[in-house]
């Protein structure tokens, strides 16, 4: 995902309970518009407004829409009478008209450029007007090529930059990276000298999206095992390589980073290469109160200078009277306080999930019969699986003749299953650009499960969408949100929602909102996850399989549940099927315990 998202792109950052990302969107808007202004020649007095009110913004302790109700905006530093219509104008729209005109005046690849704390904008139109360099692309290749005339200290910093738009383009999604990686560990398992191999870095840690795959290998000899590595006949090109680590590109062109280190050092390696780096600072700043230093060769006695032997990455939790922090909380997002309340949540596991909520079948756009579906449900261990297929319009999609069939064949067929598996009977029904649930209700009371999703219209001001879901989730049928932010991973921002409402009227309504595990959705992202957690919804996964093998993302949607700090009881999934179905159908069954 580039660092230079739209405004709106789910940017992966660590949440706390309260979400105050607007009012970093918002100051990065005013920043944009102080950027532009100056390169503009504009008044001076105007620029130093926007930049003002921007550090204002970023400042902010409180989300920026509860000064505005309390109509306390202007008595923010910096923020007048405008500025405060242009505040409310984001907060109601999502978007500023007068931003989005201002970056249609300068090419559209110089935003980046202007973003950048390490060039003034002085600097930005000197390279643009006299050596044409206009977007990142331009600036890396001028860099790369010795081309920039700035100074040392300037280009220093710029090079940082660089490094990090390059490493940012090459993003993978966890669902493409992850089984490619288990086949890399399971091959450099297989070569001579490795004794222990595991994933680390994002990947283990189960982000959304990853740089890099980062694989640690316990050998007796690493600089050997890093030669050995480097051979491989599937590395396509080595990016740069040391004794002990090499990063390479597989023929597949997936960037991969390799780690050896001694048996001994092995818990302390995967520790440290699991990150993340924010986790690490916080956990070395606790270490050093007690005199310990965490490396990647062990845990270092700053008085003795001697290492501890470690053999797990539990006992360097230990030496620090923590509870061991499982990968997927550590971002520094709360994880090491809940570590020393003795708060941390027990996680959910794949072995928890019963069932998955969200299959479609070959009566609707997916491939497979009914039959094979149920098949595939069993052979992993489920006890259900929700056929819910994707309904538009009477006229297009699942048609209601055709749910009525396709009903009845469902309790048919369950009638003939063994009596630990299921089908449910579902749907999957758009939800009408003015919110309404556009289908036969008579048939809707006859399902199992009834989900409601915006496929279209998600372009639509903040309000407008956000009211349509809002609306939706309350219709008395409808059980369930699915990928209820419409993001796609990697390819468009994510659509101007006030999740904020979302997740307040899923918690009035008892409505169910969906961690959609498709490689390309993971819809709730983990934040949203934590703080629907938080406020008391309960999640349901769903797969959106079409295909049956992609029934098998379930796991991602688990490390994204488990990234949103969700333990078995916040999940419906984790109900057997009997505690399931007397829960959707309302039989006065409120926990999923
Ligand atoms: P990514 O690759 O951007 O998805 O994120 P990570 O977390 O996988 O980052 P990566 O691959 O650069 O490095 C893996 C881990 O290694 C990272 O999470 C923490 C550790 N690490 C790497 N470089 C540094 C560093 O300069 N400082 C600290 N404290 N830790 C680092």
């Amino acid at each position: 995902m580039p660092v230079y998202a739209p405004l709106y792109q789910y940017t992966g950052h660590s949440c706390s309970t309260m979400d105050n990302r607007d009012n970093q969107q918002f100051s990065t808007i005013f920043l944009d518009i102080a950027s532009i202004l100056e390169l503009q020649g504009d008044d001076p007095f105007r620029i130093r407004a926007y930049r003002r009110a921007a550090q204002t913004l970023a400042a902010l302790s409180e989300h920026i829409r509860n000064i505005a109700r309390r109509g306390a905006l202007e008595s923010l530093p910096g923020i007048g009478k405008t500025l405060a219509r242009e505040i409310q104008e984001l907060l109601e729209t999502g978007r500023l008209r007068y931003h989005e005109y201002l970056i249609t005046t300068v090419p559209e690849g110089l935003l980046p450029l202007l973003r950048l704390p390490s060039l003034s904008t002085e600097q930005v139109r000197a390279l643009w007007r006299t050596h044409d360099i206009a977007s990142m692309p331009q600036l890396a290749q001028a860099f790369h090529a010795e081309r920039l005339p700035l100074d040392t200290p300037t280009l220093a910093a710029l090079g940082q930059a660089i490094a990090a738009w390059e490493h940012e383009q090459h993003r993978m999604l966890l669902g493409v990276a992850l089984p490619r990686a288990d086949i890399l560990c399971e091959r450099l398992a297989g070569l001579p000298l490795v004794e222990q191999v595991s994933l680390a870095g994002s990947l283990r840690r189960g982000a959304a999206m990853v740089g890099d795959i980062n694989i640690v290998m316990a050998s007796p000899d690493p600089p050997r095992l890093i030669h050995i590595c480097n051979q491989q006949p599937e590395i396509r090109q080595i990016l740069a390589t040391e004794p002990t680590s090499t990063m390479v590109v597989t023929s597949e062109g997936l960037r991969v980073s390799l780690v050896a280190v001694l048996p001994p050092q092995f818990a302390s390696a995967l520790h440290y290469y699991t990150g993340s780096a924010a986790h690490l600072t916080a956990l070395r700043r606790l270490a050093r109160y007690r005199g310990l230093d965490l490396t990647q060769y062990g845990v270092l006695q700053l008085d003795s200078g001697q290492y501890l032997t470690i053999t797990a990455e539990a006992d360097m939790y230990g030496l620090l009277g923590l509870p061991c922090i499982a990968p997927e909380l550590r971002e520094d997002s709360g994880e090491i306080e809940a570590a020393e309340a003795g708060k941390l949540p027990a996680l959910v596991t794949l072995e928890d999930i019963r069932g998955d909520l969200h299959v479609q079948s070959a009566w609707g756009n997916g491939a497979h019969s009914l039959e094979e579906i149920a098949q595939m449900g069993q052979r992993l261990g489920y006890q259900y699986v929700a056929i819910c297929d994707y309904a538009t319009a009477a006229d297009r999609g699942l048609t209601p003749a055709k749910l009525a069939a396709q009903v009845a064949a469902i309790r048919r067929l369950n009638a003939t299953l063994p009596e630990t598996f299921r089908l449910l009977a579902g749907i999957e029904v758009e939800i009408s650009p003015d919110g309404e649930v556009d289908f036969d209700t008579g048939l809707l009371q006859e399902l199992d499960l009834v989900i409601a999703t915006a496929h279209t219209g998600l372009k639509e001001p903040r309000h407008k969408l956000t009211r349509r879901l809002c609306k939706a989730m309350e219709h008395p049928l409808v059980d369930l949100l699915a990928h209820p932010t419409g993001r796609m991973l990697g390819r468009q921002g994510m659509p101007a929602i006030d999740m904020e409402a979302v997740l307040e009227t899923a918690v009035e309504t008892g409505t169910y909102l969906e961690i959609n595990s498709h490689v390309l959705r993971l819809d709730l992202p983990d934040t949203y996850v934590r703080q629907a957690r938080d406020l008391g919804v309960t999640l349901a996964l769903g797969s959106e399989a079409q295909h049956m093998q992609e029934m098998r993302t379930m796991r991602l949607g688990v490390l994204t549940a488990r990234r949103g700090w969700l333990g078995p009881g916040q999940l419906l999934n984790t109900l057997p099927y009997r505690g399931l179905w007397q829960r959707l159908h309302d039989w006065g069954v409120s926990n999923v315990t």
